[in-house]
């Protein structure tokens, strides 16, 4: 486990040589430059290190002099509060377990316990992994910390997926996971990297076609879409994590999705054009609901821009990464988002920074060719390979825009509606937070806001069963968009 761990370092190393490289001639995930923050686990112990660092400022210091040193060195400092988790009903001996039994407050009446646990002294994560490890009836090493009351989610790291407070998650899901509210299932299409298949915060999710597989390979010509590189498992969490399973993350869409794995980028994050294109033609034959395409490249492809045309004429909504080059988009011209202003069903999605909804510094812009934004930068966790990690880019902004696609779809369709890509394009721009900020950069200064779009579904699509075609969304988006240009504020919204 450990090595694996290191592996994941070096791998996002390389990512960023090659994106730099091969930028020209290859279409490359939409990373940005910036590092990322990384959770160590092993078998026993999982922590998140931005949260170490944070609570502890020995620990900076500690490990300052080796900017990439291996993971499993890293050194904790003496006092560094951590969490234990202990079987009960274990009879053997070990020094943690035994420590957590014998204490003052143990909770020894029940199965499991856990308790807040201090180092006595400096260990490296590696030192610790093997001391858990050793330790019989030690269940878990976590972060220990203090807990908000408000968090909906169960989910363990919920409080740290700040993209999900940005957006207004969790009251948006007052109302969308109220009885009749998301019942329909929808499928996301993951045109990426792969998914990891047995990741225990997506497993539950994933598609599957009725031999079983979850998905395909483009790259290696075979039914197995497992990651070997981690971004598309990050994206596909974005969108679609188990989420109030009392484990890990939580996804946008918080219930009733589906997974597709489509592997049409290598474990270095390139990939054809013609990989993609197939990987497009077997979203639509499986009938995905979502396309999400975390990816761009410089070259213009009529076949690309024709496949995405099929996808959007099949009721197929899709997302396009408008890129990390911090860039005009309409001067820099990065495709597929390139298309997006002219192809209604296709959207292509900025950054903005979770906390400040400003645009992120790698995002890419352009008030025409860039239709909405999400947060894509501070407080990104998602899944990843063999746990979970913080990534930051463009990439990151279109699956949580996604997960905001899938849930609209799954309303129209429980609420009766037949779905257009074109018509919730419309609803999904309509239902966005116009965020001044953005002014210059986003059309119509949209940005991804869940419970001003939760609201546009309730209030204007409660309940059509009775109606068989879908009416014009209300407002429609031409009036919407001048309303936006006028100045008002909360121009979707009523
Ligand atoms: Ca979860
Ligand atoms: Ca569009």
């Amino acid at each position: 486990m450990q090595t694996k761990t290191r592996w994941i370092l070096l791998s996002i190393g390389m990512l960023f040589f090659l994106s730099a490289c091969e930028k020209s001639n290859q279409q490359t995930n939409q990373f940005s430059h910036n590092e990322p923050e990384m959770v160590y686990v092993s078998d026993k112990v999982s922590l998140d290190l931005a949260q170490v660092e944070a609570e502890n400022p020995d620990f900076k210091k500690i490990n300052r002099q080796e900017r990439w040193v291996a993971q499993e060195d890293l050194v904790l400092p003496a006092g560094s509060k951590l969490l234990a988790v202990v079987d009960n009903t274990c009879q053997e001996s070990g020094e943690m377990s035994d420590t957590v039994k014998g204490a003052e407050k143990a909770q020894n009446h029940i199965r499991r316990q856990a308790a807040s646990i201090s180092l006595p002294k400096e260990v490296t994560l590696s030192e610790l992994s093997k001391m858990a490890d050793g330790d019989p009836c030690l269940v878990e090493i976590a972060n220990d910390g203090v807990m908000k009351a408000t968090a909906v989610s169960n989910d363990t790291h919920y409080s740290k997926q700040l993209h999900l407070t940005s957006i207004k998650s969790s009251t948006a899901n007052d109302i969308l996971l109220s009885a009749g509210g998301l019942v329909q299932e929808v499928v996301i299409a993951v045109i990426d990297t792969g998914v990891q298949l047995n990741h225990p915060d997506l497993q539950a999710n994933l598609w599957a076609d009725g031999n079983g597989k979850n998905g395909y390979n483009f790259v290696a010509n075979n039914t197995n879409p497992n990651d070997d590189n981690g971004h598309g498992t990050h994206c596909a969490g974005l969108a679609a994590a188990i989420t109030n399973n009392n484990a890990g993350t939580a996804g946008v869409m918080p219930t009733k999705a589906k997974i597709m794995a489509i592997k049409v980028l290598d474990g270095a994050g390139g990939g054809s054009i013609a990989s993609i294109i197939n990987g497009i033609y077997y979203a639509i034959e499986n009938k995905a609901d979502v396309i999400n395409m975390s990816l761009g490249g410089n070259t213009t492809s009529s076949a690309l821009r024709k496949a995405v045309v099929d996808a959007t004429a099949a009721g197929i909504v899709v997302f396009a990464a408008a890129g990390n080059s911090g860039a005009d988009l309409a001067k820099s011209l990065e495709y597929p988002a390139a298309y997006a202003k002219d192809i209604a069903g296709l959207i292509s999605v900025a950054s903005i920074d979770s906390e400040t909804k400003t645009l992120s510094n790698f995002s890419n812009y352009n008030k025409d060719y860039v239709e909405m934004a999400a947060p894509g930068s501070n407080g990104i966790l998602s899944t990843y390979i063999n746990g979970y990690a913080y990534l930051e880019g463009t990439s990151m902004a279109t699956p949580i825009l996604a997960g905001a696609g899938l849930a609209t779809v799954s309303w129209l369709k429980s609420h009766g509606y037949a779905i257009t890509a074109a018509n919730v394009e419309a609803i999904m721009k309509a239902g966005a937070e116009t965020n001044t900020a953005l002014a210059n950069f986003v059309q119509g200064s949209r940005s991804l806001n869940m419970l001003t779009l939760a609201s546009l579904l309730k209030t204007n699509y409660a309940d059509a069963k009775v109606v068989t075609v879908m009416p014009t969304p209300t407002p429609s988006p031409f009036v919407t968009e001048r309303r936006c240009r006028s100045g008002r504020v909360n121009c979707g919204m009523r």
